[in-house]
């Protein structure tokens, strides 16, 4: 019998994330690597402080910051994780590069995560200057990193949590998603 949604209370809020168990994917871009490396140390350090197991951690390093969501989809497909982690630094210069890789990275991770279903969590720095992202991965500010592991454990749960749901629909050719059993979603007025 296929599992039902019972409900979303697992997910309170100030709940202590638990990496037991789950699989992820690092993709790290090797542009300012000073600070992108600071952020992969960051991101392992806490999922396996989390409970996460080192063999359960994939990780692949591309040229920039440009590359992580190509390289975050190829991972989807090879590794099958429960959440993938995207790590990149841009910081503005003087050319426009800035605006066109930090908006096509932040669209194209969400894109991938909402078409494959699998949470992609975006841990790209975009600053003004150099001094800024040091103190983001690892400085006054904390380490995105940390937080980027922490909402993929997050993500990675309540996809768990919600897959279930989607063993209740079969895909149609011509229109999609629809209801595998609908009685169970508009019951038979009984009266
Ligand atoms: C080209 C470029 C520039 C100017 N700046 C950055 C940056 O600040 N951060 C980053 O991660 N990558 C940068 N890149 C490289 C691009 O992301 C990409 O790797 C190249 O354009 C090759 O596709």
């Amino acid at each position: 019998m296929t599992a039902k949604i019972k409900d979303l209370s697992s997910f309170a809020q100030n709940q202590e994330p638990d990496g037991e168990g789950l699989s992820i994917g690092i993709v790290v871009a090797d542009w300012n690597p000073e600070v992108t490396g600071a952020l992969l140390e960051g991101a392992l350090t806490t999922l396996m402080d989390k409970g996460v197991d080192r063999d359960d951690i994939f990780v692949e390093h591309v040229p920039g910051s440009f590359e992580l969501p190509q390289a975050a989809s190829l991972m989807i497909k090879s590794t099958e994780p429960d959440a993938i982690i995207c790590l990149g630094c841009i910081i503005q210069g003087e050319t426009r590069h800035f605006e066109f890789i930090a908006q096509a990275v932040a669209k194209s991770s969400m894109e991938l995560g909402i078409n494959s279903n699998v949470p992609v969590i975006f841990g790209v720095l975009t600053t003004d200057t150099h001094e800024q992202a040091k103190e983001r991965s690892g400085g006054k500010h904390g380490n995105k990193g940390d937080e980027a592991a922490v909402a993929a454990i997050r993500m990675a749960r309540l996809r768990q949590d919600l897959l279930p749901f989607f063993d209740d629909f079969l895909m149609d050719d011509d229109d999609g998603i629809f209801f595998d059993d609908e009685d169970d979603w508009f019951p038979e007025d009984d009266e």
